[in-house]
């Protein structure tokens, strides 16, 4: 079940990366992420910063307005982890877990989009719509939830 989930979120990060390089003009086909941004408009005040290692999430800024976000998080740890998008009301570390990581689907939150699990030392973009409401932002590897990795992130 959570690899139906995972490749779910990899088309859907393929699909929405896609969208996003139709938007730039065919010159800049060769343009890294980090430049993508420079030739499209609305997009600069969402662009999301962020790191993954163990045991935590931090990303800067720590909000966003409605509309599309664009996530390049780099994993600064020594091991693979993965990134997700929950959309919850439920407080910061406080999803319930069924066993070592929380169940996806699971009461009181919606995983938006996610990286599937990526390596040490590389970076990753995921670009997606958000409506207004909170957020976690969160690996749920086994046990990486309960460790730390989780921070808050509102849209408004
Ligand atoms: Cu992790």
């Amino acid at each position: 079940m959570r690899k139906s989930v995972r490749l779910a979120g990899a088309a859907l990060f393929s699909i929405a990366f896609a969208g996003c390089a139709a938007d730039t003009n065919d010159a800049a086909g060769s343009s890294s992420l980090d430049t993508s941004m420079e030739g499209s408009s609305g997009t600069g005040s969402n662009s999301i910063s962020g790191t993954l290692q163990e045991w935590k999430v931090t990303v800067s800024p720590n909000m966003a307005t409605a509309g599309e976000v664009t996530f390049t998080i780099k994993n600064n740890g020594t091991i693979g982890h993965e990134f997700l998008v929950v959309k919850t009301d439920i407080l910061d570390g406080q999803i319930p877990l069924d066993g070592d990581h929380f169940a996806e689907p699971s009461p009181g939150l919606e995983v938006i989009d996610e990286i599937g699990e990526f390596p040490a030392g590389t970076t990753e973009s995921l670009s997606l719509a958000l409506e207004a409401g909170n957020y976690q932002l969160v690996c749920n590897l086994p046990g990486h939830y309960a460790a730390g990795m989780h921070t808050t992130f509102v849209v408004s």
